[in-house]
């Protein structure tokens, strides 16, 4: 059997997106079998839209790209996915921003990647089709005629209905779900929503996790994603992550420092997070100087406006916390928004004493995974984690925080400084086995493994 793999971004084998661990697992994937398929869009956008796929070979595994016309670009991926579903799925109903035209431009980038996708499908493949860009995927092969296996996975969280109700044309994705043999989600929390939401919307019976809907078995569960722990353990001792550490570690004397990593979204809490921090060093005066916070934080979707405000909000907060608590030798926040190697990363993790991963929502959260994995099991750093993370369900060990209680997180950093080392390293060991438990092998396998057994 081929895998055939659908996601917005295709990684190209020579390109930098391919520093993550989901292109690395995808990329596994696709040779494990005799031959595999990725298809996507290239990155590009052109003056007008444009059927001709550009084709190349590495080894066993074909990518085969699109570009999308800079209209497409601005329906389907700014407006569409970006300002209306990613916060909907987010429950931020307040920020979503539904034009009817953008969903008519969703919808065509769709039916123009089943049409030229379907042209290339042989008759034993297998279509694993990744995230909310492309939920109407399905729909529109079966339209074409495809029979063969689909499945999706949806890598951000689905929110209750009544949220999800509020979206003008929901039931029109709701049938797009339906035209798919498994649904993976991040959780069970979020399986149990988009079950609910299905059964009810397209009023249809539930049968076990399955829904049934006009003669075909849906089946819905949770596939939470994790990472290779060994390997990124192994990138903050190598070379390059062990010189970052050392110079961190240097740079810092006695200071603890806490880190946080992500890319500048609203959702991952960044001025709650700031705040968090600003409340320790208020209700902690022998904190003070002695912590550093480190927020590296890459600009991201730029274009929306949401994106644009929140970071003015949190650039101000930056320079205010170091304004009224700073020293002539003592600055307590350091905020950058380079994106750093893979390996300057995990030596940054391994430096940091306290890992602050506090999103408002998020399906799963990575970076909670990567800062457990580079520490040293010896003497390991704590992670304060949101309960609002997908991740929070495998890692119960860390310090699990709501973000929305600013005071609250200002104390767990405080428990987290004063952590005796014993503990710290029972939390850190029973976290690390969890990762082992469920990597990112693991993931892909079980996944592939139920949607090869649907229809069985
Ligand atoms: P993201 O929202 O992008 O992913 P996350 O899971 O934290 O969130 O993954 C981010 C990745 O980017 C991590 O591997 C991290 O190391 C990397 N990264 C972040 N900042 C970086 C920087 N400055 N330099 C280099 N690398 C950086 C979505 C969902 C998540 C879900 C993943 C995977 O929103 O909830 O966990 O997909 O399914």
């Amino acid at each position: 059997m081929r895998l055939v793999v659908v996601s917005n971004r295709v990684a190209l084998p020579d390109s930098s997106d391919r520093a993550g661990g989901l292109a690395v697992a995808l990329d596994e994937a696709l040779r494990e079998g005799s031959e595999g398929l990725w298809f996507g869009w290239n990155g590009e956008t052109s003056r007008r839209p444009s059927d001709s796929v550009h084709e190349q070979r590495h080894g066993k595994v074909s990518f085969a790209t699109v570009a999308l016309s800079r209209e497409e670009f601005a329906g389907y991926y700014e407006s569409y996915a970006n300002r209306c579903l990613w916060p909907l799925l987010h429950f931020r109903v307040d920020l979503t921003a539904y034009d009817e035209e953008a969903e008519h431009q969703y919808r065509a980038v769709n039916e123009r990647f089943a049409r030229l996708l379907a042209a290339r499908l042989r008759p034993d493949d297998v279509i694993w089709v990744q995230d909310y860009h492309l939920i109407p995927l399905a729909g529109a092969l079966r339209r074409l005629g495809v029979s063969q296996r689909i499945g999706f996975f949806l890598h951000i969280p689905f929110p209750p209905a009544a949220l999800f109700e509020t979206l003008p044309g929901h039931e029109r994705l709701a049938e797009d779900f339906a035209a798919y043999d498994l649904i993976g989600t991040q959780t069970e929390a979020d399986a149990a929503h988009l079950r609910d939401y299905l059964a009810k919307t397209l009023a249809v019976p539930l049968e076990g996790g399955s829904l049934l809907h006009r003669g075909r078995e849906v089946r819905l569960d949770a596939f939470p994603i994790g990472i290779d722990p060994a390997g990124f353990r192994a990138l903050a001792t190598a070379e390059e992550g062990e010189s970052e550490f050392l110079r961190l570690r240097a740079n810092l004397r006695d200071r603890a420092l806490v880190v946080g990593v992500d890319r500048l979204d609203y959702t991952k809490g960044l001025v709650r997070r700031m705040r968090a921090f600003e409340s320790l060093l208020a209700q902690f005066p022998e904190a003070r100087r002695q912590v550093e916070y480190l927020q590296v934080a890459p600009l991201s979707r730029e274009q929306v406006e949401d994106y644009r405000r929140f970071r003015l909000e949190l650039e101000q907060l930056t320079v205010k916390i170091n304004a009224q608590y700073g020293e002539t030798d003592w600055t307590p926040v350091h905020y950058i928004n380079r994106i750093l190697s893979r390996a300057t990363l995990a030596g940054l993790y391994r430096a940091a004493s306290i890992g602050l991963v506090t999103p408002i929502r998020d399906g799963m959260n990575l970076v909670a995974k990567e800062y457990v994995a580079a520490q040293d099991a010896d003497d390991p750093g704590v992670l304060v984690l949101s309960r609002f993370a997908g991740a929070s369900a495998q890692m119960p060990e860390a310090l699990l925080v709501n973000p929305y209680d600013v005071a609250s997180v200002g104390r767990a950093l405080e428990q987290a400084r004063q952590m005796p080392r014993a503990e710290r390293r029972a939390r850190h060991a029973a976290l690390y086995a969890g990762l082992c438990r469920q990597d990112l092998r693991g993931w892909r396998q079980s996944y592939l493994d139920s949607l090869r057994g649907t229809r069985a």
